[in-house]
């Protein structure tokens, strides 16, 4: 099977039009954020038997289609009535170009609300230490784990790191992502952590995909400061008074996180750092509970955030405070990492069915980092938590596409197929969405639309 990766998009100035024709399946994922059992509806569009069978004349020239206009949506529905409305509405047909969906299922683009996108070196070694019984949080107390990223972080230049992300990013939007959130948090000092958040900007700005960065200056102390008896706590000052004020100033940042965990940063620490990187207009989005319950979905509801992450451990506290929340009329997303569970050779996965059942939107995301989720696709995200999470096929891919929107604070954007948002698709070679976490680790996708363009295109071969 060959890939092509297209620069830039298939940049047709004559059709700033497109058309996406022959689908079985049209997932929208139409009607807003999901929670509790409308998680479950992907408000899907579907063709009949009659639709796709063998015709001659126009192929696909029935079932449901999308038409697009300079990069956003223009309109969702049975193709022959879809055509009639552009042509009347002054939107000629033969400025559209035509995707072929072939039968297979069309989702909207995939959102990967939480990676740690930008580093350097890798820690394959940690594998093999866990493999042997090593604790995560020891081998950070040990002055490894993250901090032996953030040593070969601090080494490489801007150049190199961008050349890293464009690779991934390449490798992501061929998964299917088309929105990606990237941390800071290997720098840990104010040039480093201005270089990666800098570097992130501008790979959002050479596309496609887009690229949201996340300001994680907490993500562990430094080295500098460790040998201090109040070492967190001159860090969390440091951070507070010097560091956030340089990230404000230097405006990349959309969002602020928190590595909220017992060792790490306290409840009271996230809190006091969060609370500034608000005043600066940061949203604010938590690891919370990742190890061991530390009062970090307690946090997050208390702050408003847009998203606490992890919750492999949350108390029960935590999660009533998740459905309180929801049931008020102001949801945090629960934003759910399988794959760093499963890396992290831990039992316990994050009570996703609980949450759901209690209403709490859900998310999930790739985690994308090289101690524990050197993984950056999302289908394999929807195929653990159908396996591990018991998410059914539907509630998983709301929770990649319009439950991520909304973690990113981009849920009237992007994350569903509905007038006005971003033509950002998925076209999969199958022809319903629930086979997309069944056939585990295959190429699926055919094509990957971006702001309207064909970015990747697998021919049929
Ligand atoms: O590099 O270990 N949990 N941060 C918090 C991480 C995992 C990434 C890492
Ligand atoms: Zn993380």
């Amino acid at each position: 099977m060959t890939l092509r990766l297209i620069q830039g998009g298939r940049a047709d100035q004559d059709k700033p039009g497109l058309l996406v024709v022959g689908a079985a399946e049209i997932v929208t994922m139409a009607g807003g954020l999901r929670m509790g059992t409308a998680q479950d509806d992907p408000a899907v569009l579907t063709a009949t038997e009659a639709d796709l069978a063998p015709r001659t004349g126009s192929a696909a020239n029935r079932g449901p289609a999308i038409a697009a206009w300079d990069g956003r949506i223009l309109a969702v529905g049975p193709r022959a009535e879809l055509e009639l409305a552009l042509e009347a509405s002054d939107y000629p047909l033969n400025r559209f170009a035509i995707v072929d969906a072939a039968g297979g299922t069309v989702t909207p683009g995939l959102i990967d609300a939480h990676t740690h996108l930008l580093f350097g070196g890798s820690r394959e070694g940690e594998l093999v230490l866990r493999q042997r019984g090593a604790d995560y949080l020891e081998i950070l107390a040990a002055g490894g784990g993250i901090l032996s990223t953030v040593a070969a972080t601090r080494a490489a230049t801007a150049d190199d790191l961008a050349e890293h992300g464009r690779q991934w990013l390449a490798q992501m939007l061929s998964r299917g992502t088309t929105t990606v959130e990237a941390k800071s948090g290997y720098g840990l000092d104010l040039a480093t952590e201005l270089r990666l958040l800098e570097v992130a900007h501008r790979l959002g700005e050479e596309g496609p995909v887009d690229v949201l960065p996340t300001w994680l200056g907490a993500h562990a102390v430094p080295p500098e400061f460790r040998d201090r008896p109040d070492a967190t706590e001159a860090f969390v000052r440091s951070l507070i008074d010097e560091q956030l004020p340089g990230v404000a100033a230097q405006g990349r940042a959309r969002f602020a996180d928190v590595f909220c965990e017992e060792g790490v940063f306290s409840q009271d620490q996230s809190r006091r750092i969060l609370i500034a990187a608000e005043r600066y207009g940061l949203g604010l989005r938590l690891h919370a509970d990742e190890i061991r319950p530390s009062g970090g979905a307690e946090l997050a509801v208390e702050l408003g955030a847009l998203s606490a992450d992890h919750l492999a451990a949350p108390s029960g506290q935590g999660l009533a405070d998740l459905a309180s929340a929801a049931v008020e009329g102001r949801p945090v997303v629960a934003t759910l990492l399988p794959v760093t569970t499963w890396f992290l050779m831990h039992d316990a996965y994050a009570p996703a069915r609980e949450l759901i059942e209690r209403g709490v939107p859900v998310a999930l995301a790739s985690d994308f980092n090289p101690g524990t989720s050197p993984n950056c696709g999302l289908p394999l995200i929807l195929s653990m938590a159908c396996v591990e999470l018991k998410l059914t096929p539907s509630e998983a891919l709301a929770a990649v596409t319009i439950n991520a929107a909304h973690a990113l604070g981009l849920g009237e954007d992007r994350g569903s197929i509905e007038t006005g948002r971003l033509a950002d698709l998925v076209v999969w070679r199958v022809p319903t969405h629930r086979q997309i976490p069944y056939w585990v680790g295959a190429d699926l996708i055919s094509a990957v639309v971006k702001h309207g363009r064909v970015v990747v295109e697998r021919p049929l071969d």
